[in-house]
């Protein structure tokens, strides 16, 4: 009996089934949490989503932004386009049931000791500020979906400030919590440095910033592909980048156990 948190499956199927086998997960005792991003660019998105789908009573995912992406498209006026990974999941028999579902992922999921989520936490906030926001903009993700989907996009604002109007305020806690990598030390979130390391002084990946040590539980998260496996002592980062070759990494949260394929 164990929880694993399970880094960027991004349609990799194949890799999670062997990933799968090597933890020797068992759907009856065993729980697996996603850091999302489960679809687009490994070519299996639509086998990945049967699946996890498929154990919901043992799996679940926050949303990552490849996710988003996902059913942005999906509730857009032209489903069909250029992804053939997103199209063979549209044309799927079972989509509705596939999309319903995905679109109720939430956008954290917690444990006594852990946090997760997509990209980390907004240095910003608090840990409590991170989940009022995220109960009001995944509300609004699923009563008001197409004019949310519709309006998410777009870098600005790129600061916080308490008085944003709605739509701000849900597009900049999508980027914060699904696309979030350096932030200045204004805090301003920056969308254009994706590597390891920034040249830019004024950048500092999130979790360097002072009030991340002050968090009460320890950050788990994916995203950040170039970063791959990283922990300190107040988070972890579980992108290993199999989409890009590399590996596919689960952690168990009981003993800290690492397992990659
Ligand atoms: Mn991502």
């Amino acid at each position: 009996m164990a929880t694993y948190v399970i880094g960027d499956v991004q349609g990799c199927f194949d890799p999670l089934m062997q990933l799968t086998k090597l933890i020797n997960y068992d759907p009856k005792v065993d729980r697996l949490i996603f850091c999302g991003d489960l679809v687009n660019r490994g070519g299996k998105s639509l086998d990945v989503l049967r699946w996890v789908y498929a154990h919901q009573n043992s799996c679940d995912t926050v949303l990552g932004n490849h996710d988003l992406s996902l059913l942005s498209k999906y509730f857009s006026d032209k489903k069909i386009g250029t992804n053939k990974e997103f199209n063979a999941v549209f044309l799927a028999s079972d989509v509705s049931l596939l999309i319903g579902w995905l679109l109720q992922r939430p956008f954290y999921i917690e444990t006594n000791d852990y946090f997760i989520n997509h990209a980390g936490l907004y240095p910003l906030w608090t840990l409590s500020q991170f989940k009022a926001l995220a109960a009001n903009t995944q509300q609004e993700l699923v009563s008001n979906t197409s004019s949310f989907l519709a309006a998410m996009y777009g870098n600005k604002p790129s600061k916080w400030i308490d008085s944003l109007d709605m739509n701000s305020t849900h597009r900049f806690f999508i980027n914060a919590c699904t696309r979030m990598r350096f932030v200045k030390t204004d805090g301003r979130l920056n969308f254009s440095e994706n590597k390891k390391i920034s040249t830019m002084k004024s950048l500092k990946p999130w979790f360097q910033f002072e009030s991340i040590s002050n968090t009460e539980k320890h950050l788990v998260f994916g995203h950040w592909s170039a970063l791959g496996f990283y922990q300190d002592n107040n988070v972890t980062c579980l992108d290993t980048g199999k989409v890009w070759g590399g590996q596919l990494t689960a952690l168990r949260l009981d003993d800290k156990k690492l397992f990659s394929v």
